[in-house]
């Protein structure tokens, strides 16, 4: 039955909370865990919140087993584009637009770690990781993204955890990081109904190829930068800007979310299966009113409006007043049955982070100290907060963080004393919402190496090991051996 209305019953409707399965494991490991977090809490704990301020040194110790990680996705560093019967993405097209993307670059080639995996599998080695997240390429593994898979698409992830596995490094791999393969967009890609099944299919594939080894599933990766960037501001492919069209594709993301996960528990995966989604505290910039209001609209749209469907199985009662447009195309897009789908139980919360939201009356203002991307004010504090929102309002689910990072200073390159200074008070923070109750697991930060970083192209470096574009050498920054020495030790020192 499809809803017309402006306004469906549904998206209003009382929130719905399910056993997850794993509850009971998951306290018993908790406990302990807990415990222990808590005996190496120091004392110094009460550095200043909701200042975006340095908390200074202090040691950290995290609970045995917390995995430490690293985080790319597949279009931004694999390059090799048209090797071995890889089909186009919609990124591939964006990218080779003129003025699409800010230096004109495009990921032909990226960081080519298509063919230096196993030199790239080293690298993390050495940086002693013991998690990997990476993206599987649907257009490699099904080039028209539907049909016909391609054996060698699969088999370089095949080789991939298997290279992991035997590095001893969890495999932590994202079914989707916005990489639609072309043929699928051109059958309408998110906007069509349609694609929830094309990415069942999908999943049900890599599935069946990777199953027995994967640590962890994350099914779509930040459906709310593809629906704002996306079909909103149109920056990022395919480049659309209706907001009607972006509500429809939310509302099929979190459809595809909730069948894949359906798919992957068929398939008798080994690995825990959650969302990747990113979510942005928000806070008002003064006692107004109108401030407060603001504030309120935009959590609905940096949160709730990904967070409820999935695990309260309704969109916030809000959502009207603070996107019409949006909710109007959730409301052409719903169907009876899908919240059901769509909060299918997951065994976990993949979480990035990297800025907050601070809104005025006349709306978001920059209250921290921006990063060199330009969008992003550095606030470590957020984390915690974000962290215990999930405790306290969303019952408490198992998380992992699965990209934190800042580009590169103005200024800086090998010796990058600010992404330093980034990691450690996020790191920080994130403890501070452990020793509050929040179930983290793992920090991957964001990213193992510099990469095609979207519309802005190579103007940005996230990388802990800076990429040389001309000649692909790979260098570790100070910050790849600051990281090494936390994963290693399993603790923050002060220094
Ligand atoms: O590079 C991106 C990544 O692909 C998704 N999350 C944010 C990162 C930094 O912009």
């Amino acid at each position: 039955m499809e809803s017309d209305g402006p306004t469906p019953p549904a998206l209003t409707g009382e929130a719905v909370r399910r056993p997850r399965r794993r509850d009971v494991l998951r306290g018993a490991t908790l406990g302990a865990a807990a415990v222990a977090l808590a005996a190496c809490t120091p004392s110094g704990g009460d550095r200043a919140r909701h200042t975006g301020t340095s908390p200074g040194p202090r040691t950290a110790v995290f609970p045995a087993g917390f995995a430490w990680g690293v985080a790319t996705s597949a279009f931004q560093v694999e390059g090799a584009t048209t090797a071995d019967g890889r089909g186009p993405s919609i990124w591939d097209t964006f990218s080779h637009r003129s003025g699409a993307v800010a230096d004109g670059g495009t990921a032909d080639r990226a960081c080519d770690h298509y063919h230096r995996m196993d030199a790239d599998l080293d690298l993390m080695k050495s940086l002693g990781v013991t998690s990997y997240r990476f993206s599987v390429a649907w257009p490699r593994v099904m080039p028209r993204g539907r049909g016909a898979v391609n054996p060698a698409g699969l088999g370089f992830y095949d080789r991939l955890v298997d290279g992991l596995a035997g590095r001893g490094i969890q495999a932590v791999a994202t079914l989707y990081h916005w990489d639609l393969p072309q043929a699928l967009q051109d059958a309408g890609g998110w906007e069509n109904r349609d694609s929830t099944e094309w990415f069942a299919d999908y999943t049900a594939v890599v599935a069946r190829s990777l199953g027995d080894r994967v640590t962890r599933w994350l099914t779509i990766n930040e459906a709310k930068i593809i629906a704002q960037q996306g079909y909103q501001t149109g920056q990022f492919a395919p480049g659309r800007t209706d907001r009607v069209a972006s509500g429809r594709v939310i509302h099929h993301l979190g459809l595809a979310h909730g069948r894949a996960v359906q798919v992957l528990r068929a398939q008798g995966v080994t690995g825990a299966v959650g969302p990747c989604l990113q979510l942005a505290p928000c806070s008002p910039a003064d006692d107004s009113a109108e401030a407060k209001q603001a504030t309120d609209l935009a959590d609905v749209t940096e949160n709730t409006l990904y967070l409820d469907p999935v695990l309260r199985g309704s969109y916030p009662t809000a959502l009207s007043a603070a996107d019409p447009e949006v909710a109007r195309g959730i409301a052409t897009a719903l169907r009876s049955g899908d919240l059901e789908t769509i909060s299918t139980p997951v065994d976990f919360l993949g979480v990035n982070y990297y800025s907050p939201q601070v809104l005025g009356a006349a709306g978001p203002i920059t209250r921290y100290p921006p990063s060199a991307a330009g969008w992003q004010q550095i606030y470590p504090s957020g984390l915690t907060d974000v962290l215990l929102r999930l405790h306290h309002e969303y019952g408490s689910p198992e998380v992992v963080v699965t990209e934190n990072g800042v580009p590169d200073a103005h200024g800086e390159d090998l010796h990058d004393p600010s992404r330093i200074a980034f990691l450690r008070d996020h790191l920080l923070a994130l403890h501070d919402a452990m020793a509050g109750g929040a179930k983290v697991r793992g920090f991957h930060a964001w990213s193992l190496m510099d990469n095609f970083e979207w519309s802005n192209g190579y103007s940005q470096r996230w990388g802990l090991v800076r990429v040389d574009f001309d000649t692909l050498r790979r260098t570790p920054k100070d910050s790849a051996g600051w990281y090494r020495k936390v994963a290693t030790s399993n603790q923050i020192h002060p220094a």
